[in-house]
């Protein structure tokens, strides 16, 4: 059962958007992935929100870029959790129109905002919300974490190995 919505405004966000489905697909987490846009399908937008949880959806990824009203109008109509991620787009001044569209949302209709263009930490993101409520999940999530981990222990002996000082261990 498809848990996760990943939508975007543009099929010029998908070279972005790719990473939250590629690491949704390392955990197993089954989801979908398509164009909405707030501005041109704006009624395709009312519907992908109002439907999402009946369709059975747990957390919708939306990325955007330039005026990214997308994250935020999805958040208003919808009661599951929205993430939003800031797309540096063709049409954005350096990606802080997006950045601040997303992440500034007004009292009431909160969007978790990633850092831009980070669409492998919101996938990462809902994935640890849905391992909330799954046990196995939750350990897939603390075992990634694990290796992240061990990445940098490895590379911390690298260093040493090539005569840093670091004065710690
Ligand atoms: C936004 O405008 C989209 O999310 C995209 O990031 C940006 C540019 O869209 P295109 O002109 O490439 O379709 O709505």
């Amino acid at each position: 059962m498809i848990q996760v919505g990943i939508i975007m405004g543009s099929d010029s966000d998908l070279p972005v958007m790719q990473a939250a489905a590629d690491i949704l697909k390392q955990f197993d987490i089954a989801y979908e992935l398509t164009i909405v846009s707030a501005h041109r399908t704006p009624l395709r937008m009312v519907g992908y929100a109002s439907k999402a949880r009946d369709r059975g959806l747990k957390v919708i990824i939306a990325g955007a870029g330039g005026a990214a009203h997308l994250p935020g109008m999805i958040a208003s109509i919808t009661s599951l959790p929205v993430i939003g991620v800031p797309i540096k787009s063709s049409n954005s001044i350096d990606g802080w129109d997006s950045v601040l569209s997303i992440l500034q949302m007004p009292n009431g209709i909160p969007v978790a905002t990633v850092a831009l263009n980070a669409a492998k930490n919101a996938g990462i993101l809902a994935a640890t919300i849905l391992g909330a409520f799954d046990e196995s999940l939750g350990h897939k999530i603390s075992a990634y974490k694990t290796t992240l981990e061990s990445e940098v222990m490895k590379n911390v002996e690298k260093l040493k190995k090539e005569g840093w000082e670091n004065g710690f261990d």
